[in-house]
């Protein structure tokens, strides 16, 4: 199940959880509203077959997929990768993520400039929308395994905060203004 949580100021291990004290955990719908963060929950035993995964796909027109395994042994430039990773950047289109196994955090910007950290785990499908200040790290364990998703070609490219200027980050705070009520 995936959880949220608002993140504390202390720098340490990004690997670690980092609960502010006391802690705020946040809903699913909470989290939507404040940062247009998308969640579906699949199951990793039959989504080849079942229908979910294929609807989500078909309604959004995610026409490329493809696995990412990120550990030690399997992602080149591990250390160069997972620092950049955790750069805070954003995107000029979706980051969706579905992971098929191990885990990992998210951690997206809320509304005020806050720190709001997503654990994903297997069956947790992650849909960051464009234009989001956003970072990724893996937790103590060091591994995730996930599909990525998108519509047309891809681009992975991230662009380091600021990008203030980018038309992505205008039309994402249009949208967090209004609440993401439209989407
Ligand atoms: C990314 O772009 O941050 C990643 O692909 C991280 C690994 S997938 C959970
Ligand atoms: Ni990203």
């Amino acid at each position: 199940m995936v959880r949220a949580w608002y993140m504390d100021d202390d720098p340490g291990d990004q690997r670690t959880e980092h609960h502010r004290n006391p802690p705020k955990f946040l809903s699913l719908e909470e989290l939507y509203k404040i940062s247009g963060v998308e969640y579906f929950k699949l199951n990793v035993k039959t989504y080849s077959t079942d229908g979910v995964l294929d609807k989500i796909k078909k309604e959004r027109g995610y026409t490329y997929e493809d696995e990412t395994t990120c550990s030690k042994e399997c992602l080149p430039n591990y250390d160069e990768m997972l620092k950049k990773f955790f750069q805070e950047h954003l995107h000029t289109d979706e980051e969706i993520r579905f992971i098929l196994d191990g885990s990992g955090y998210f951690d997206v910007r809320d509304k005020n400039d806050e720190w709001i950290r997503i654990e994903v785990v297997t069956g947790d499908m992650i849909i960051i929308p464009s234009g989001i200040y956003h970072r990724f790290t893996l937790d103590v364990k060091n591994y995730v395994k996930a599909k990525r998703f998108f519509i047309g070609e891809p681009v992975w490219l991230p662009y380091n905060r600021p990008a203030d200027d980018m038309e992505c980050r205008k039309q994402y705070l249009k949208k967090l203004e209004a609440d993401f009520k439209s989407i």
